[in-house]
């Protein structure tokens, strides 16, 4: 899917999405979609979109589909499956959407009830901004995403590109506004980076996310304690237990929650459970999802214990066509509502599927459940395996 924009991370450039889709048809004709959304490129977390779609193939369809389809029993089966945890997310995924079909209920009624937890029906959204060519170009940016209605403002930061545009965006916000800074782990402990980052903490915003390296909990404890700041996690939290590590250690006050970047939906829950239980901060963050992807991330937003927008613009903000229908829309109110209807609560448009989709790999009845008994064979390569369209 092309983007309208670049969007320009500390982490690379995305002109063009590529997107992993599951989607499960049940003997008995009920539906479940899914959405692997690694990134095209290693520089975020070692996980790509190519490797996720193989891993997919291979590993996680089959041993989903090897047993019991209850979510709760899929996620087990796919825990065993280790790093990969947007491949296993989005494989998970689908399974929970085809079990909330099957029970006529949407998906967040389901995820309600997993968890035992209320839900909202309008999820808050805040707006994401890429690192602009100017900062005239960031303040236009960041004019559209207020006169939009968002409730928050993210700003895209690295090493060079920080204080002198924050600054500039929070002179125009005034200090009521919600601002926060993404750094996608660009920053060190050197003296010339801490001096940025205490620069930054001196202008008010909601959190400083993911600052330093994806694997450094203990850099990110010892900034913490030298900041007012909240710092908030991405990339270094991808398990329950990174969570729990991080929150022992005091290397963050707000987590940043990707169902694929912890490994799925249960996952998701489990790390609700403990935000809301240790009233710390929480948002769920995006991944340049498509309609499909946002759709799963908006059910799970709007659950209770998520306390700050999340980044839930909608596709079409960054992509000219989206896979759904009705188009997945933000509210005058800079809020997202959550569909009532059963399952995914959106419509995948079958011409705006075909028209996106490079290739597509169908694993059929006895075949998909064959390969995934076998955990010690080596699986034979997918059927497909080129990059070409589908005519
Ligand atoms: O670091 O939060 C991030 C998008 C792709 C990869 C990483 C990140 C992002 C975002 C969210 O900032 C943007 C969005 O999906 O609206
Ligand atoms: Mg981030």
């Amino acid at each position: 899917m092309p983007l309208r924009a670049p969007f320009v991370t500390g982490a690379g450039t995305t002109t063009e999405r590529r997107l992993v889709l599951v989607h499960l048809e049940g003997h008995d004709g009920a539906q479940g979609w899914g959405e692997i959304s690694a990134l095209e490129h290693p520089y975020y977390l070692p996980e790509t979109i190519s490797g996720a779609f193989a891993l997919a193939c291979e590993w996680a369809l089959p041993t989903a589909l090897a047993g019991d389809p209850d979510p709760a029993a899929v996620a087990e089966r796919l825990s065993h499956i280790r790093g990969n945890t947007f491949a296993r997310a989005g494989v998970e995924a689908a399974f929970w959407c085809l079990a909330a079909t099957r029970a006529g209920v949407s998906l967040q009624t389901l995820l309600s009830q997993a968890s035992g937890t209320s839900a909202n029906t309008q999820v808050v959204a805040g707006a994401s901004i890429g690192i602009c060519p100017s900062v005239d170009a960031t303040l236009l940016a960041v004019g559209r995403a207020l006169a939009s209605g968002y409730h928050r403002i993210k700003l895209k930061v690295r090493p060079g590109w920080d204080v002198p545009v924050v600054s500039a965006v929070r002179d125009h916000l005034g200090p009521g506004t919600t601002l926060q800074v993404d750094a996608n782990a660009t920053y060190s402990l050197a003296p010339e980076h801490r001096a940025a980052l205490l620069g930054l903490d001196r202008l008010g915003l909601a959190c400083i996310e993911q600052p330093l390296g994806w694997q450094d909990l203990e850099a990110h404890a010892e900034l913490q304690r030298q900041l007012s700041t909240p710092i908030c996690l991405d990339e270094s939290l991808r398990s329950v237990r990174d969570v729990q590590r991080a929150l022992e250690r005091g290397a963050c006050r707000s987590v940043n929650l990707k169902p694929g970047r912890v490994g799925g939906i249960a996952a998701s829950l489990a790390i609700r459970e403990i935000c809301e239980r240790e009233h710390v901060a929480l948002w769920c963050g995006g991944m340049l999802e498509s309609g499909i992807g946002r759709a799963i991330n908006l059910a799970l937003a709007s659950l209770s214990g998520f306390s700050e927008p999340g980044d839930l613009s909608p596709p079409l903000e960054r992509f000219e066509r989206d896979l759904v229908n009705p188009p997945y829309e933000l509210s005058a109110h800079g809020t997202v509502a959550v569909p009532r209807a059963p399952g995914l609560g959106f419509t995948v448009t079958p011409t705006q599927l075909h028209a996106a989709t490079l290739n597509r790999i169908e694993l059929v009845g006895e075949r998909a459940g064959e390969r995934a008994g076998d955990h010690h064979a080596r699986p034979s390569p997918p059927a497909t395996s080129t990059m070409a369209p589908v005519t």
